[in-house]
């Protein structure tokens, strides 16, 4: 964990996540109207124990604005339902078909294949209401609807997902793989940077800023992530790993070689923290976060 004479990532971090997942819970407190193991499921994938990476992206990139935390916590909310969302239908039969999530096992595994697609799809209509309704100013909620949105939809998460599910990963060049990836992680790890800035009312080069550091970060994740699935501890991880590799999947050690891999992502990092520059010091989370993502363990 990155730490500095004045700044701790681990204790901002954990902080985040304390008020993260309040809001969470609290938003997820539905009324009896909601079926109890319906509750249960949605609640059981929100609140595991995840590295909330996206609403730390949200908050941090309000904070690097200038703007007031607080306002930014709904908008928090909304992309981690989305992520949750996400990874409940990715472990599904269907798709991935994973046992594993979060060092526990999956939705599916727990409630039931039926309930598992029910509570992605209320997790990702909540993540609308709650924008909807818990961002202010009204046309700053609709602009974060919107955003929100395009990097769900066709042509980003689902359209990574789509892509993948039809093989691309197995007949791709390093094009195809960034592009599919672009899409299935980094359009969220974006839209997080992008809401905080809404929220927070950044200007157009702060968000020029944001968004050069946000292409970089998403890749050096899925760098990551790939190098974690050759070489990562399944207990550490919280999930299966070897899986992509096995599966003849291609990555980035598969193209790159684990060397090269690492020297990419390590680049990357600093080519991510230089776009920063423009937000100065507020900017200082985002950093830690950068190096965080590169050295990881899961
Ligand atoms: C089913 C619409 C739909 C999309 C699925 C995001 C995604 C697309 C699939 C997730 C599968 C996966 C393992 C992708 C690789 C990168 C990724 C998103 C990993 C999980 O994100 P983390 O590491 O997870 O931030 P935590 O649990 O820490 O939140």
């Amino acid at each position: 964990m990155v730490q500095s004479a004045t700044f701790s990532l681990e204790r901002y971090g954990q902080e985040t996540r304390t008020r993260v997942d309040q809001a969470l819970a609290e938003a997820t407190d539905f009324d009896p109207d909601c079926p109890a193991q319906l509750r249960e499921a949605i609640r059981y994938s929100l609140l595991a124990p995840g590295k909330r990476l996206r609403p730390m992206l949200v908050l941090m990139a309000a904070e690097a604005c200038g703007g007031n935390v607080d306002s930014a916590l709904p908008a928090a909310c909304a992309v981690e339902m989305v992520h949750s969302y996400s990874l409940i239908h990715d472990d599904l039969p269907a798709m991935d078909d994973d046992d594993l999530r979060r060092g526990r096992p999956t939705c599916h595994k727990a409630f039931g294949e039926g309930v598992a697609i029910l509570a992605g799809d209320a997790l990702l209509a909540l993540a609308f209401e709650v924008l909807a309704r818990d961002v202010r100013p009204p046309a700053v909620a609709a602009q974060c609807c919107a955003v929100l949105a395009q990097a769900a939809g066709a042509t980003a998460l689902v359209g990574g997902q789509a892509d993948d599910l039809a093989g691309e990963f197995s007949a791709a060049s390093l094009a195809t793989l960034e592009s599919i990836h672009a899409r299935k992680t980094g359009a969220m790890f974006l839209a997080s940077l992008r809401l905080g800035a809404l929220v927070a009312g950044a200007s157009d080069d702060q968000l020029r800023a944001l968004i050069a550091y946000g292409e970089r970060l998403g890749l050096v994740f899925q760098i990551t992530d790939d190098l974690l699935d050759v070489r990562g501890e399944e207990t550490a991880m919280g999930k299966r790993t070897g899986k992509d590799s096995g599966r003849g999947k291609l990555t980035f050690p598969g193209i790159l070689g684990i060397d090269e891999s690492v020297r990419r992502a390590e680049s990357l990092v600093l080519e991510a923290c230089a776009a920063l520059e423009p937000l100065g010091s507020r900017a200082e989370a985002l950093q830690a976060l950068a190096h965080y993502v590169l050295e990881r363990n899961h």
